[in-house]
């Protein structure tokens, strides 16, 4: 983790933990990336997690915007930033271009609560998974969870097809230019492979 200023980091926590009790109410605390001990003494962990979120069906453009806005609104989660929508053009998929961002979160979950809680976002846009990269209302990934590499039944951290992917990098460069991708180095060095994958910001 790189290293941050104490007073920084302190004051950082203090605004982030005020802000999901004012939001939420209480704050659990299992693993995490950046740990700080606000000014009330109370311990506090939280997790910085970088979300992709992909829409190609129905009202695309608005099913993203509203995740960033359910994101924003749940237990446990403060929505840091998000990039700019992207249009794309279907990867190993079809149907329509998709609308695609990236958004990183500060969260106080653990990562399979995260998804679990992502699935409920996809849940209320009616996403349906009638074949593997069928068209979807909203597909939630979680690309990153800190600096942490997980490989279990039902998750698979980093998101193993980040790389290979514009609609995916190219967000996330956007927030993040010198993010690394635990196990697999700087997300940078893999911009120049996926640069023939089609690609515009919607302005
Ligand atoms: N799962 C494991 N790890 C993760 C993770 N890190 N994040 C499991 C999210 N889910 C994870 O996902 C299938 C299962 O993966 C879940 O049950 C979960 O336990 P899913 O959302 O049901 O299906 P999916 O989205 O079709 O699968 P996946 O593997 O996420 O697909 P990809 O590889 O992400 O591809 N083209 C463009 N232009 N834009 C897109 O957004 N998306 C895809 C999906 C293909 N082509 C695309 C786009
Ligand atoms: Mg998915």
């Amino acid at each position: 983790m790189p290293a941050v200023p104490a007073t920084a980091a302190r004051a950082a926590a203090t605004e982030l933990r005020h802000r999901i009790m004012n939001n939420h109410g209480t704050i659990g605390s299992p693993s995490a990336a950046l740990t700080a001990q606000p000014d009330d003494g109370a311990p506090f962990a939280f997790t910085v997690a970088y979300i992709g979120i992909g829409a190609n069906l129905g009202d695309a453009r608005g099913n993203v915007a509203d995740a960033l806005e359910r994101l924003q609104r749940l237990p446990g989660c403060t929505l840091m930033a998000a990039s700019g929508l992207y249009r794309t053009a279907p990867i190993d998929s079809s149907g329509d271009d998709y609308i695609n961002a990236v958004a990183r979160i500060a969260t106080t979950l653990g990562a399979e609560a995260l998804l679990q809680a992502l699935h409920g976002i996809e849940q209320a846009h009616g996403r349906e998974r009638p074949y593997r990269n069928a068209p979807r209302t909203l597909d939630l990934d979680l690309l990153l969870y800190g600096d942490q590499q997980i490989a279990s039944a039902t998750l698979t951290v980093p998101h193993p097809r980040m790389t290979e992917r514009a609609f995916v990098l190219v967000p996330l460069l956007e927030l993040a230019p010198a993010i690394h991708i635990p196990g697999k180095g700087a997300a940078q060095q893999y911009a120049a492979s996926v640069a023939d994958q089609g690609i515009s910001p919607i302005i």
